[in-house]
Formats: structure tokens, sequence, C-alpha cells
């Protein structure tokens, strides 16, 4: 049995920072990060059964052309991420009562909806990128037991190209659910690794006041190919989202609207626009399989 100092409920049987019970979530769950853009999906929706909001975790379910599909923000980082897929997986995977293990597992179909800067000039703003892996720079994963669900060969090199100081921690990588990537891909997606960073100033390359460890990171990350995989774009949640739900036996995909090009320096003229447009198309795509 799990103590219930380390599996927190709230006075209503709803798990501690989600407010959620089992019965207000569908198998098919879309993440944000923004509270704010979980209406800008359910607005397509033909109907919506359950909404809640605690904190930054905002939660929406309902039917879109005959699915049921929840939608949720996770707020901003890796952090989060540890708590919204927990709590997730203790929804369908942990008797709420009995404080238990079920015995059967479910496995939960998770596809982030975010926004991210591209590291690559010929991946313009406005366009979609398709996380293949998440290459994790941000430790959070490391507190579990990784290594039979990341890449070490990939890991390797990246450190060796980069010539990454060990004192940050060990980056990992993580692949993406092979079959939410045959439901979701188009032809017009770009494909490849995205990076996810622990913060969005200096662990993202950015200096404003404070000096950073290495100043050449972003550049390194450019040329950086395995296997041509290239590292497509720099975000904080999707590595610690496929790690998780790898661990847990759920499946998972990110996809990004890519509203700024680092290696242009531009922003999209109308970052709603291309969001509005990836949303449209991954709920057609859900609803089609
Ligand atoms: C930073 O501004 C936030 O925007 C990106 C980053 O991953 C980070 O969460 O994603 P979202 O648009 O999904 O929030």
């Amino acid at each position: 049995m799990i103590q219930s100092s380390e599996l927190i409920l709230n006075p209503d049987g709803s798990v501690y920072h989600l407010n959620l019970k089992p019965e207000h979530i569908a198998h098919d769950i879309i993440f944000v990060g923004d509270q704010n853009r979980v209406e800008k999906i359910t607005q397509f929706f033909d109907s919506i059964e359950f909404s809640t909001q605690k904190r930054e975790f905002k939660t929406q379910t309902g039917i879109f052309k005959g699915k049921r599909i929840t939608v949720m923000s996770t707020g901003i980082g890796p952090d989060n991420i540890d708590i919204v897929i927990n709590e997730l997986d203790a929804l369908v995977n942990i008797d709420l009562e009995t404080k238990m293990p079920k015995e059967n597992l479910t496995s939960l179909n998770i596809i982030r909806i975010g926004t991210s800067g591209s590291l690559q000039a010929d991946i313009p703003v406005d366009s979609f990128v398709l996380s293949k892996f998440g290459l994790g720079l941000d430790n959070m994963l490391r507190s579990y037991l990784i290594d039979e669900v990341s890449l070490s060969a990939i890991e390797e090199a990246f450190i060796n190209h980069t010539n990454w100081d060990l004192k940050k921690g060990k980056p990992y990588v993580i692949p993406c659910s092979s079959t939410l990537e045959k439901i979701i891909e188009s032809d017009k997606m770009h494909k490849g690794i995205t990076a996810t960073a622990g913060g969005f100033y200096g662990p993202q390359g950015r200096v404003l006041r404070l000096p950073i460890q290495d100043e050449k990171l972003n550049s390194k990350m450019d040329n950086f190919n395995f296997d041509n995989n290239r590292i497509t774009n720099l975000e904080m949640e999707t590595a610690a989202i496929y790690g998780l739900s790898a661990l847990l036996g759920h499946n998972a995909l990110s996809l990004n609207a890519i509203i700024a090009n680092r290696a242009s320096g531009t922003f999209s003229e109308d970052p709603y626009k291309a969001v509005d447009a990836l949303i449209t198309y991954t709920l057609e795509k859900l609803a089609n399989n």
C-alpha cells in the first residue's frame, strides 16, 4: 500500500495537484503549457463534460467529433511534468481507495501541443516539428531508473560533440511513441530531436546579465547529427514527457509550432495562427483514428 504522504489525495478523493478523479479523464490526453491554451483547443469540441483548475493545471474533458479527449495545461518545465504524469498515471493505474497499484495497467495516449524555438535556419517560424526524440538537459528524469528506456548511444554522442560539462548533470535521450507517430505524422512536419532545457534563459543559452557556462552550446547543438537526426528545437517539456511516459507504459508524442527561429533571430508575426493550425490538425488526426 502506498502511504498517504506519498500519494496525496484531496478531501474529495481527487489527486493532489491536478484535482482530478479517474472518471474525469479520457485515454487520449492533449498537453499544453499555457492554461489559456486549453480553451483554444476545447472551443472546437462538440461538448465539454468536465472542467477544473488548480494552480497552472487546468483540465477540460469533452467530445470532438465523437472522440473523448482530455486537454490539460502543464505549466512550464520538467518539474511540472513530473507532477502531471505521475498523478495522471495514479488516476488510471493505482486504486485510489486501497492505494494499491492495479494489476492490469492502462496506457494513456499523451500528445503535447507546444510552442518552441527552432535551432535550424531551414526550419522556419510557423512550421511544425514532430519530436522523434527528446533530449533532456534538465536532470529531472535522472531521479528514476532510466537505463532501460534511454538511448545511451545518442547521449554519449551528444556529450562528446558538445564537450558537455557533467557538473550540469547527464543528458538523456528518449524516443517518441512510434504508434502515435504513425497516427499523427505528415510529410509537412519537420522531424528530429527536441532538446528540453530546465530553464528559459541560461539553460537555453540566453544571456541577459549573467554569463553562462557554455556560450557556444546552441551552435554546437545546431550542428549535432546522429543517424541523420538533427536537433530541431529547444523547449522545456518534451524529454520529460517521453521519459516518464516510457517508464510508466504510456504513449507520448510531442508536436511544436515553431514561433521563433534562434538561428535567424526571427519571431513569428502571428504565433497564434501557427498554434491554431497545429491544434486543428492534431484534433482531426485523433478523431479519425
Ligand atoms: C516558455 O515560454 C514555455 O513555452 C514553451 C516552453 O516549452 C515553455 O513551457 O512551451 P509552451 O508553449 O507549451 O508553454
